[in-house]
């Protein structure tokens, strides 16, 4: 009643979780280390969480620690790891050692890890159960029953939180031992039975609430019949919800009654990153997924009501049949994105819900806050001549929540919904008032931006005859056939991080940073002259990461100090936060490029981020279309691409690694958003003269789904990873009729093995076996950054040997 989060950062305030996880790694510190560091980890955040609002005694506050990943944890809860790794469940009871389980992340020797793979429309990243029909499934991991116990005694009932069985199997992969046809949701009934041991063992321990994440029924997208998934649903919640006798949630668990008969704690289904209604479907009808969950016996249901909309309901009086017993939780704060909630207009969407007829109606966040940094206060604010690199705009202050300062909102959303808003009438009124000052801040709207936007035509957005374009570079850059490249960025060198660190803290002066790095970049056009590449980049020394240093050049655009969000594993990004109208106060990149042109006869590419890729990995403002936002960062990227053009480079490549990754979660919305992303790449790259040669790089594969927006982008040669798929892209494309330059990922730069000439040879001849060779360009999978040289040399001198043989039979 008192609202509640659906998780919270758990990599630490200060990044604690990443470095003892990774000094265990190191052999630097061992498991008891580990456990001690997060335990205190643990117990400070939920101490912080009732420190913050959230009611420490009734399962308001979420138990969603996990030490690498939440579907990992789910895998080491069930014991359900690969053949390759059954050595290291332990054979008394069937769990995953603390160095089994990193394992599994990790990979040994010959034996990969899981797949990661992108969670939902999030930058995080899951790890991919690998199920069939002898995964061994029991209730083997006892962990979140101890985490329990631990909150407990440090004064917390918290709410364990885990991903659901359905949303489990359903993201889950069948292993390669599975027969055919298997899928992973032929397991249901045994995960389910193993969940129903774990409701048990919370039971028994007093767990008052417990709340299970089944995203997967906010997408239509999947490749898995919806009638399958609908029917998974009832079976495992009847087994969950109605075949076991649940806890009293009201009841005062003090008294002692509660532990004694309930078989489970209350259950709360959480239903994150948009909305249980498809778009424009009616409601009841048999895709509608709240009147799926409301037909069950679950006590609770969490909707995102930032993605998704207000629901409807097909009942009497547009009520939800069912939810007349249940409590909804109204997800108004956003648990996605860092603004700070205007509450009067996210209370007014919480009360829209009356309708339905739910039982109660508390608030909530509409997603995790794993997907956000933890608290503003930890930011440096000043704009005076002094202020340091990453200290932030001091109006930014008000404008922002991050974790921390959600807690704060869904607690006074939560008061004003049970008590009336007069009980929390002054955080309504600041809270509006910092809304307002942020919508008329200056830079916020700004009329050049504006007006340059509404002056766009078609013709903005089109280059010239793509054959007229390939006879000008033909012309231009005189290239052999299978042209032979890299995708851009080569290896960071210690001694390239500690010159960028020391600049970054003003312990190298600007022209000593930029002798280091022209240095770097000499000694990089030289290796690929040795190495005989033939259209050479400049390496990207001067560069963190491909967003972030784009961020720190563009107006609009604000970079934290401590606002890390965990990517995957001990992995932690720091999204830049897209607050105002962007435009570029000056050139981004046209002296690192010049400079490499200048050493060398070779073309040398010039390297900008997408626009798709620079919102996709920041945080976006929410007060405009994004489609609109992009076309900003797009018209940025354009003046730069003419800078460069106008500095003598002749090929220039836009890189949209993130374009798969925004795709939305239903069909409905599909089409508008490759309509604007394509859109916002070709504003970008239009401006550019036929004889300059646009190259794109995609990575992440899956790229079935957009093979249509890969055409569209309409860039002269586009990189792809392939390596690992076996090519499995090209023969795609050539269907689809693509006929521009296409460069199949021939070195996977993922792992550190070095492809010898021969394999390298093979994957080339099976593209050129499927497309026109006279379109196929010879590259490795992704850059060359998380790789040491001793790998990258001989794995390029090895692609252009690879190059050269085939080149001479074709
Ligand atoms: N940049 C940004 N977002 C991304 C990627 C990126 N999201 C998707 C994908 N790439 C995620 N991959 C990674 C890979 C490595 C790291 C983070 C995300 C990483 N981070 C360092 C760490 O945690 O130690 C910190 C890096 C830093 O100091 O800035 O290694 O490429 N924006
Ligand atoms: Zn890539």
């Amino acid at each position: 009643p008192g609202g509640t989060i659906l998780g919270y950062p758990r990599i630490g305030r200060r990044r604690e979780l990443k470095k003892a996880v990774e000094s265990f790694w190191s052999g630097r510190s061992d498991a008891v280390d580990l456990e001690i560091a997060a335990g205190t980890l643990r117990r400070d955040t939920v101490r912080r969480l009732a420190a913050l609002g959230l009611d420490p005694d009734d399962g308001s506050v979420p138990g969603s620690f996990s030490y690498y990943d939440q579907v990992l944890d789910v895998v080491a809860l069930l014991g359900a790891v690969p053949a390759r790794f059954a050595d290291l469940i332990d054979p008394d009871d069937g769990s995953l050692e603390p160095e089994g389980y990193f394992t599994v992340a990790r990979g040994r020797g010959e034996d990969a890890p899981l797949e990661m793979t992108k969670w939902f429309d999030t930058n995080y990243h899951y790890l991919v159960p690998e199920i069939s029909e002898s995964t061994p499934i029991s209730f083997a991991d006892h962990r979140i029953v101890r985490e329990y116990a631990e909150a407990k005694e440090a004064g917390v009932t918290t709410r364990p939180v885990l991903v659901g069985p359905v949303t489990f199997l359903a993201l889950s992969k069948a292993a390669d031992d599975a027969g055919e046809g298997f899928h992973p949701l032929d397991r249901l009934d045994d995960v389910v039975a193993a969940y129903a041991e774990l409701l048990r063992a919370l039971a028994a321990v007093g767990a008052p609430w417990v709340q299970l994440d089944e995203p997967v029924l906010v997408t239509d997208t999947g490749d898995l019949d919806p009638e399958r998934l609908r029917a998974a649903v009832a079976t495992a919640y009847r087994a969950l919800a109605t075949d076991l006798v649940p806890a009293d949630p009201a009841q005062d668990d003090a008294d002692g009654d509660t532990e004694t008969e309930a078989e489970r704690p209350a259950i709360l289904v959480a239903t994150p990153f948009g909305g249980l209604q498809a778009p424009g479907r009616p409601a009841g009808g048999p895709d509608d997924a709240l009147a799926l969950l409301a037909a069950t016996d679950v006590e609770a249901i969490a909707i995102d009501l930032v993605r998704g909309a207000v629901p409807t309901g097909a009942g009497p009086g547009g009520t939800v049949p069912g939810l007349a017993t249940k409590t909804l939780v109204a997800g108004v704060v956003d648990g996605h994105n860092v603004w700070r909630s205007d509450l009067a207009a996210r209370l007014e969407v919480a009360e829209s819900l009356r309708p339905l007829g739910a039982g109660a109606v508390t608030v909530g966040t509409s997603t995790s806050l794993l997907h956000v940094p933890h608290d503003v206060d930890d930011e440096t604010f000043d704009d005076g001549p002094d202020a340091g690199r990453l200290a932030l705009d001091p109006r930014l202050r008000d404008w922002l929540a991050f974790a921390d300062q959600k807690v704060g909102e869904v607690t006074v959303l939560a008061r004003a919904v049970a008590e009336g808003r007069e009980a929390v009438a002054e955080a309504l009124a600041a809270s509006s008032a910092a809304a307002a000052s942020r919508r008329a801040a200056t830079g916020v709207v700004v009329p050049a931006v504006r007006d340059r936007l509404a002056r766009l035509s078609d013709g903005d957005f089109a280059r010239g005859a793509h054959d007229e374009r390939v006879a000008a570079q033909r012309a231009r850059l005189g290239l052999p056939a299978l042209p032979t490249t890299t995708i851009g960025s080569f290896p960071q060198t210690t001694d390239i991080r500690t010159a960028r660190a020391a600049w970054a803290k003003g312990e190298l002066d600007d022209a000593a940073y930029t002798t280091a790095m022209r240095a770097e970049v000499e000694r990089v056009v030289r290796l690929q002259e040795d190495l005989g590449l033939d259209v050479l980049v400049h390496g990207e020394p001067e560069r963190n990461d491909m967003v972030q240093y784009f961020a720190e050049q563009l107006d609009g655009f604000a970079t934290t100090a401590l606002g890390w969000v965990q990517s995957y594993g001990s992995r932690c990004v720091r999204p830049p936060i897209l607050w105002g109208d962007v435009s570029r106060p000056e050139a981004m990149t046209v002296e690192w490029s010049q400079y490499a042109q200048s050493l060398t006869d070779k073309p040398v590419k010039g390297m900008l981020t997408g626009p798709v890729t620079i919102l996709a990995w920041s945080f976006v403002r929410d007060d405009q279309p994004l489609g609109d936002t992009a076309n900003q960062v797009a018209l940025a990227l354009r003046d730069e691409v003419a800078d460069l053009e106008a500095a003598g480079i002749g090929v220039v490549q836009v890189d949209e690694p993130a374009l798969r990754e925004l795709l939305p979660l239903r069909r409905a919305d599909q089409d508008d958003y490759l309509r604007w992303s394509v859109g916002s790449f070709r504003l970008a790259t239009a401006g550019a003269a036929a004889a300059t040669q646009v190259h794109t790089h995609l990575c992440y594969s899956e790229f079935g789904e957009v093979v249509g927006a890969i055409d569209g982008l309409d860039a002269d040669v586009t990189s792809l990873e392939a390596a690992r798929s076996r090519m499995e892209i090209v023969p795609e494309l050539a269907d689809a009729g693509y006929s521009r330059g296409v460069g199949p990922g021939v070195y996977d730069i993922h792992s550190p093995r070095v492809p010898s000439t021969a394999e390298v040879t093979e994957l080339l001849r099976l593209a050129v076996k499927s497309i026109d060779p006279s379109l196929v360009w010879v590259n490795p999978d992704c850059g060359l950054k998380t790789r040491g040289y001793a790998e990258v040399e001989p794995a390029l001198r090895h692609l252009v040997a690879a190059a050269r043989e085939v080149r001479a039979a074709i």
